[in-house]
């Protein structure tokens, strides 16, 4: 175990990636600007599933360029990249065969978003991670709701969600990539230790995947996941990472321009490293595939801090 966390260890430096259909939404449904973070939108303002599935033709990202996202994350100084293949809306960014709620089956775009980002992050030598809400699941019968389902739709059985859903997208992303590095649970609601072992027989599978402790059911995984702080004294015994925004929110908002200072960015990351931790700072780009400005010039100012050897 504590062989496979070396280049983890060492890598000190990663990027989140937080990007679905609540990135078309961007802060605002039917013209009310809803409060909170924008990938729990469809939560925040009760969207019934059958308003909020539309807003999948309007994530188009027609502008995506993974070559040009790895580059800048290697320019800054980044090791390694989480991306939300499926977050709580339920909306894989990967072709999955046991849902049309994914990309290619819902979105005009009609590609697999993961696999030129993985072949980008292999081309530069960026170790590479999925983000998987395996619990919270808003679009998905029996998928679970922190604060509880709002749309009747919503309801059923959990364990048939996760063995129908979740347990089959997760053997798909961790067979149909090539080898993943991390695997980033979350939110484990109404995860109880039965249902978080149907995820062990592929985890068994891949013993140099390192996982979080967002599994649920008690287990552990590899990493604390200190969240929007750093721990005053890290986690002793325990490796740890904290993630965290550059505004106030992971999914893309229009209007969320609360930028953190480039300063207290590095500061940040200075600080993490000297206490033993990992940096997992984050960017929300557009349902055009577009990275903020904001968010480019920033990363570009810790690559310079850092001082990471610029391509000629
Ligand atoms: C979760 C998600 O709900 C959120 O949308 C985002 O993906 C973030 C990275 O993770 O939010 C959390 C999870 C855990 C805590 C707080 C927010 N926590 O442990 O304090």
């Amino acid at each position: 175990e504590a062989k496979k966390m070396q280049w983890w260890k060492d890598a000190k430096f990663g990027m989140f990636i937080h990007w679905g259909v609540y990135s078309a939404l961007a802060g605002t449904y039917e013209g009310k600007k809803i409060p909170g973070i924008g990938e729990w939108i469809m939560n925040t303002a009760k969207i019934p599933i059958d308003k909020y599935k539309p807003y999948a033709k309007q994530f188009n990202p027609v502008k995506y360029n993974p070559e040009a996202w790895v580059k800048m994350a290697k320019n800054a100084g980044v090791k390694y990249i989480v991306i939300t293949s499926k977050h709580h809306d339920g909306f894989a960014l990967f072709d999955s065969k046991v849902t049309d709620w994914d990309v290619v089956d819902a979105s005009p775009y009609g590609k697999d978003l993961l696999k030129p980002l993985v072949a980008a992050c292999r081309k530069e030598g960026i170790r590479i991670g999925f983000y998987y809400s395996q619990a919270q699941d808003w679009n998905h019968p029996g998928g679970a709701a922190i604060n509880g389902h709002w749309d009747p739709a919503q309801d059923g059985d959990m364990d048939t969600y996760l063995d129908n859903i979740a347990v089959p997208q997760v053997r798909e992303i961790l067979s149909n990539y090539g080898n993943i590095d991390i695997l980033w649970w979350d939110t484990p609601k109404d995860m109880t230790k039965a249902r978080a072992e149907k995820f062990m027989p592929i985890l068994k599978q891949h013993p140099n995947l390192i996982t979080n402790n967002r599994l649920g059911g008690k287990f552990q995984g590899d990493t604390e996941t200190p969240e929007q702080f750093v721990p005053s004294t890290g986690f002793p015994g325990r490796n740890w990472e904290t993630c965290m925004t550059m505004n106030d929110t992971w999914g893309y908002k229009s209007y969320d321009s609360n930028w953190k200072s480039s300063k207290t960015l590095i500061r940040n990351l200075t600080e993490i490293v000297s206490k033993g931790g990992n940096f997992l700072l984050n960017v929300g780009p557009t349902a055009e595939g577009e990275i903020p400005k904001a968010s480019i010039t920033r990363l570009a100012a810790m690559g310079k801090w850092l001082h990471v050897n610029k391509e000629a």
